[in-house]
């Protein structure tokens, strides 16, 4: 039987690098999006990268990105896709108040792209998409926990760009019989989770305070309350969306919640430190306890954490807590992470990386300026 053809946009993100490992492990050929940038932007795939010389390869980069249609269809026309896993945007909620404009245009526009390349080139039969939605259409609070069938009130740029994405993913499913699905996701992380989403943010900034790189770190709304899970686990739904016999909706998310200070508390107790949080809102603050692992001692009494308004949105999402059990009881969906071993696994990772930077500093190697 041939090899099944993927095609994955946004190839470079944490999602795309770890869905490429899992459909390579499947035998598939997998055909990535990547954009241009004046630095290597593919330090997620790099491991997954094959000689452009070598015959028969099974893992191909193509540049292009979402706000270029005629790129796009060439693309498609030319991979003649069996799936295409659309997962490419401007992810960041934040950074989406100060680009909105932008961020219609990839997230949202850049769907119709994809989903219209396909009819246009006649594959609507051959063709299966995903759709990367998300758990932020939920917005302000409605219900919980939220489910298929909660309805939708985006709070952000981005959650608006993306609920148009999902619409017209369900319009495209329904108009023209494609196999058009859209995957809610609920926040997932990893150790390879970009540097400015909060988890990453605090398993970077707790590692260089344990090791004694950083002095203290600072962070918006820690009232949020979100339901993360473990990005390995996430992308396997991804794939099993698209085998179902079906082309359906669903929540991806662990029925569990959890506030960002009690993610901070998880963090630091990797390294056997303990935390006190003192004051209100913007003048709340973290400070040492106790140090139970030798190789980590701080003073007790540090103050480790400081809020900065800076990071608070101009409407925020205060609760999310997804419902999995149509995924659960439809698909058969288990996750094998719990919070405990995604923080352990993001801390673990987290505390090599930073051991080396510490090595580095040590042997007098920590700044490079490229113009010495
Ligand atoms: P990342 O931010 O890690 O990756 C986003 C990817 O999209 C990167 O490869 C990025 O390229 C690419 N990209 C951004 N803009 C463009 C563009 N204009 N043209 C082409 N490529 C572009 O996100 P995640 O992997 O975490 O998420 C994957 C998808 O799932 C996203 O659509 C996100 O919105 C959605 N999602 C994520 C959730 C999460 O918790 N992680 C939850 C729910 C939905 P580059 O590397 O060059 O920046
Ligand atoms: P989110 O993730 O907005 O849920 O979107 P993020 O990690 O950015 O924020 C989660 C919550 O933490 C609060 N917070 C901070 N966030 C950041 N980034 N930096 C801080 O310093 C900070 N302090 C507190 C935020 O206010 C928020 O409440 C992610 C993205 O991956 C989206 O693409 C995806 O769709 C959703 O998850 C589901």
């Amino acid at each position: 039987m041939k090899n099944k053809v993927a095609f994955i946009t946004g190839v470079t993100g944490q999602d795309g690098a770890y869905l490429s490992e899992l459909l390579l492990k499947k035998g598939y050929t997998v055909h990535g999006l990547k954009r241009r940038a004046s630095l290597f932007n593919t330090d997620r795939v790099d491991h997954l990268y094959q000689d452009p010389h070598i015959e028969n390869r099974n893992f191909i980069l193509h540049y292009g990105d979402m706000t270029d249609s005629t790129n796009l269809i060439r693309l498609i026309q030319e991979i003649q896709p069996d799936e295409i896993y659309n997962l490419a945007a401007m992810s960041h909620v934040q950074v989406s108040f100060e680009v909105p404009e932008y961020t219609a245009n990839a997230d949202g526009i850049g769907t119709l792209r994809i989903l219209d390349a396909v009819r246009l080139l006649g594959l609507e039969k051959k063709t299966r998409i995903y759709q990367a939605s998300t758990s932020e259409l939920y917005g302000k609070v409605q219900e919980v926990p939220q489910s298929e069938t909660t309805p939708f009130y985006p709070r952000s740029p981005y959650a608006v760009a993306k609920m148009y994405a999902y619409w017209i993913t369900v319009n495209y499913r329904e108009a023209y019989g494609m196999f058009a699905c859209n995957g809610i996701l609920f926040n997932h992380e990893s150790p390879i989770r970009g540097e400015t989403f909060v988890t990453r943010k605090i398993t970077r900034a707790v590692s260089r305070i344990a090791l004694g790189l950083q002095d203290k770190f600072y962070l918006g709304n820690l009232d949020a309350q979100r339901d993360w899970g473990h990005a390995k686990d996430y992308v396997k739904m991804m794939w099993m969306i698209l085998q179902a016999e079906e082309a359906e909706d669903w929540v991806i998310a662990t029925g569990k919640t959890t506030a960002v200070r009690d993610f901070v508390r998880l963090a630091f107790q990797e390294v056997g430190i303990s935390l006190e949080f003192k004051g209100e809102g913007v003048n709340e603050k973290a400070f040492v306890t106790s140090c139970a692992h030798a190789d980590y001692q701080l003073p007790i009494g540090k103050e480790v954490l400081n809020v900065d308004p800076k990071y608070f949105r101009p409407t925020e999402v205060d609760l999310l807590i997804g419902d999995p059990t149509k995924a659960r009881t439809k698909l058969g969906w288990e996750a094998s992470h719990d919070l405990a071993s995604l923080v352990a696994d993001m801390m673990q990772s987290d505390l090599k990386l930073m051991q080396k930077e510490q090595h580095l500093k040590e042997g007098g190697y920590t700044t490079l300026n490229y113009f010495e």
